[in-house]
């Protein structure tokens, strides 16, 4: 499906009138934790980001994790290791959409990459998001909390995944928006999000793309890019925001990024289907805690959205 230039003007519309009535210039910092009801209603109720201030305070972690203590602790276990050419992860190259080799490694090597104390090629990323915190990482458990208990008490349930994150300084996270609600703790060095709201979907380009994954060649000094078949097509988000080219994407102009920095001993509230780019400093480490969103009227709305930017958009990006 097409759409028209009356239907465009519709969009920008919505963009507007979202940002006058309820999407914030830029995103506040709370200085005190918020209850739950103020949390939900406030900020999860109305789709709106937020940094916290004190939610991890008391987490021993933001002492101790440092590199020593991380290597006598879990430098034996054994985790899952994103590694890539480029330091792009699950991201649109080269025509197709390429995702990392996923390597088993230990702790300890990981660290000495991340230190530089061996040379190694690629960038290197503890990325797996399938509750790696309470897998792999579960020894750091005592060092932080398994959920946060304002914010259970907020969505009523436990988290659905809990992931730890740790990352070179070329390790980013390219443009996507998931259907969690998610509070993104960070213990050590910084992470900056772009953010774009729902509403500003009808700007940014999405394009299908068929899967591949990167492998490691044999001479430990190049990867290839594997197509995988059996994956199909995914789509994904081809524009970097941090450097949009306006000359292929010119709608994304309409677009109103966010840009937020999230200190260590900080909390953002990142709300479901919010788009979001992520860049770190080196050596970053956080937790995050995915908690499912509710399916409502708001998710309904969305999807409406994305029902009309229809087939042309979401092959380029771009409306007839
Ligand atoms: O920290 C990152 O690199 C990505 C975080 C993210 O995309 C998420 O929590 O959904």
């Amino acid at each position: 499906m097409e759409y028209s230039a009356a239907l465009d003007e519709k969009f920008k519309f919505l963009a507007v009138e979202s940002r006058e009535l309820y999407i914030p210039e830029s995103v506040r910092t709370l200085r005190d934790v918020p209850s739950p009801l103020e949390f939900y209603r406030d900020y999860v109720a109305v789709n709106k980001p937020v940094i916290i201030d004190h939610v991890i305070d008391h987490w021993p972690a933001l002492s101790k994790w440092d590199v020593p203590y991380l290597r006598d602790k879990i430098g034996d276990v054994e985790v899952t290791v994103s590694v890539t050419p480029n330091g792009l992860a699950d991201a649109v190259y080269d025509g197709r959409f390429v995702t990392p080799e996923e390597r088993s490694m230990k702790f300890d090597d990981f660290l000495n990459v991340v230190e530089k104390k061996v040379a190694s090629y690629g960038v290197y990323y503890v990325q797996k998001q399938n509750s790696n915190f309470t897998d792999e990482f579960r020894s750091l458990l005592s060092d932080a909390d398994e959920h946060l208990t304002w914010a259970s008490e907020a969505f009523g349930s436990q988290p659905d995944a809990v992931n730890f994150w740790m990352g070179e300084e070329s390790a980013v996270t390219s443009m996507h928006k998931d259907h969690y609600e998610n509070l993104y703790c960070v213990v050590r060095g910084e992470k900056t999000f772009t953010l774009l709201p729902p509403t500003d979907q009808p700007f940014i380009p999405y394009g299908h793309y068929s899967a591949a994954r990167y492998k490691l060649n044999d001479d430990a000094r190049s990867f290839e890019i594997i197509d995988d078949p059996d994956v199909g097509t995914v789509p994904w988000i081809p524009l970097d925001p941090e450097n949009p080219d306006f000359t292929k994407y010119p709608r994304y102009k309409n677009a109103k990024p966010l840009v937020v920095t999230v200190k260590a001993g900080q909390t953002l509230f990142l709300p479901s289907l919010w788009f979001h780019h992520v860049r770190q400093s080196h050596g970053c480490i956080a937790v995050n805690y995915w908690y499912d969103m509710q399916f409502d009227i708001k998710y309904c709305y969305y999807k409406f959205i994305e029902s009309l930017i229809g087939g042309s958009a979401i092959r380029n990006g771009e409306p007839s």
